[in-house]
């Protein structure tokens, strides 16, 4: 394609792609993940669910008015295309570099980050008071969480959903499920979601009693019935279950890469009253062959050839200090049956992995749960055993009233593996 005649030079804001038609909108999709490869490709950074969430991330930005409109990303490693479309292309090379942009969302970054993230599952929170501030005022902006299903694992989420069925306002939480976390997804929830949901059951039944409903013979009484057994049946097979339990109105599942689905559920969603869940599948990875096969690797990555997806700088012969953590933890815990490995959603960064390929039986992924994670541990302490818990220093700041309370007062023997102690700074986060 001719640079020159690139979309993405007319794109300064989101405002600009708001007259786009939906074949420029796919157009201006495919020059964003050329965009992403060749410069993550160069400096490094997350990468694959950026990919994923390229159509949703322009979808958003042209059904809502933003920054008038709240979009608020969770985690915020997903949003490299947000960023390029929201006044920030030309920097997007100095992404997590001293002085450059942060990997993540940031306040001072831009008015489109409207809340600043990188620890996971605070979206809806924040979208639930920002949505109570804009009723207090009497506004009429919309404010959309974005929460990726991995961040369904944290407790934080749940508190989030909870109070947004009980204040019953306007928010509109979108799920963009792309079934992985950042290693495979673990959890009852998510179970729920990819057994329940990913064969197309729920989609083929939602099809065939909608067809069957329509060849009712009249008469309202029985077209009433019919549909609540429809509902309430789809509710089992379904995630909505879930949700609509917990206060929600729950929409989809949708095409994550079909902009024209995807704008047309939004426009109707944007009508709804009261807390909505849109469920958006999306593909970890889309559009670049690699990293759909191995989303797993290419979740973050230093620089890499993009003809072949391989590293630019071979690993050298002196082993990680993840490696060494991962190899003496097997050591340990072949010679010790007390011994316990727990990770908080982060096995492979933090070399737990290891321990999970050789010892399973005694290696846990509780998910994105940092809290549950100590308090498990000390649950697991009280009966003798010795856990050891391994988690990134900034991520075990969720857990520091869980190891003052249910381990230091109580006086448990739980060994704390705190990775990436001393390598961050602001913009510079080598967490995941
Ligand atoms: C509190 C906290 N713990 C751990 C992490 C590390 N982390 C970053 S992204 C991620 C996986 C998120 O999975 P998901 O939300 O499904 O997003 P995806 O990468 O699949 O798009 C994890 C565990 C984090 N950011 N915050």
């Amino acid at each position: 394609m001719d640079k020159m005649t690139r979309l993405l030079d007319e794109v300064e804001l989101p405002s600009d792609i708001r007259g786009f038609s939906i074949e420029q909108l796919n157009q201006l999709a495919a020059e964003i993940r050329e965009e992403v490869i060749s410069v993550v490709s160069e400096v490094g950074g997350h990468f694959a669910s950026t990919l994923g969430a390229v159509e949703l991330t322009l979808a958003l930005h042209y059904v809502f008015n933003t920054p008038e409109d709240r979009i608020v990303w969770d985690t915020g490693h997903q949003a490299y295309a947000h960023k390029l479309i929201c006044g920030r292309r030309d920097r997007l090379a100095t992404i997590r570099q001293l002085n450059g942009l942060s990997g993540f969302l940031s306040r001072e970054e831009s008015e489109y980050d409207v809340f600043g993230a990188g620890h996971a599952g605070t979206s809806i929170s924040a979208a639930l008071g920002m949505v109570e501030a804009k009723a207090l005022e009497g506004s009429n902006r919309k404010v959309v969480a974005v929460i990726s299903d991995g961040c369904l694992s944290a407790g934080l989420t749940y508190e989030g959903l909870n109070s947004a069925g009980h204040l019953d306002r306007d928010l509109i939480v979108v799920l963009n499920d792309n079934e992985h976390f950042i290693d495979p997804r673990v959890g009852a929830v998510s179970s729920f979601l990819s057994k329940q949901f990913t064969t197309d059951l729920g989609v083929r039944l939602q099809k065939n009693l909608s067809n069957l409903l329509r060849n009712l013979p009249s008469g309202e009484n029985l077209k009433h019935a019919a549909r609540k057994l429809r509902d309430s049946f789809l509710g089992l097979v379904t995630p909505g279950f879930l949700f609509e339990s917990l206060g929600f109105q729950y929409v989809g599942p949708i095409d994550g890469h079909n902009l024209s689905e995807m704008i047309t559920t939004l426009e109707n969603v944007k009508k709804i009253e009261g807390p909505t869940l849109v469920h958006v599948m999306t593909k970890k990875g889309k559009g670049y062959a690699p990293a759909e096969e191995e989303p797993i690797k290419f979740h973050a990555v230093t620089p890499f050839h993009v003809l072949t997806g391989k590293a630019k700088k071979e690993k050298g012969p002196i082993p990680t200090y993840t490696e060494v953590f991962g190899q003496s933890l097997v050591r340990i815990a072949s010679q010790n049956p007390k011994v316990v490995g727990i990770t908080a959603a982060m096995g492979s960064g933090t070399g737990i992995d290891r321990l999970a390929r050789e010892i399973p039986e005694r290696t846990y992924d509780v998910g994105i749960a940092e809290q549950h994670a100590v308090t498990f541990a000390g649950g697991m302490a009280t009966e003798g055993f010795i856990p050891v818990v391994a988690i990134y220093s900034t991520f075990l700041q969720r857990g520091y009233d869980e190891i003052l309370h249910d381990v230091c007062l109580q006086n448990l023997h739980v060994v704390f593996a705190l990775d990436r102690g001393g390598r961050r700074t602001r913009t510079n986060c080598n967490i995941c």
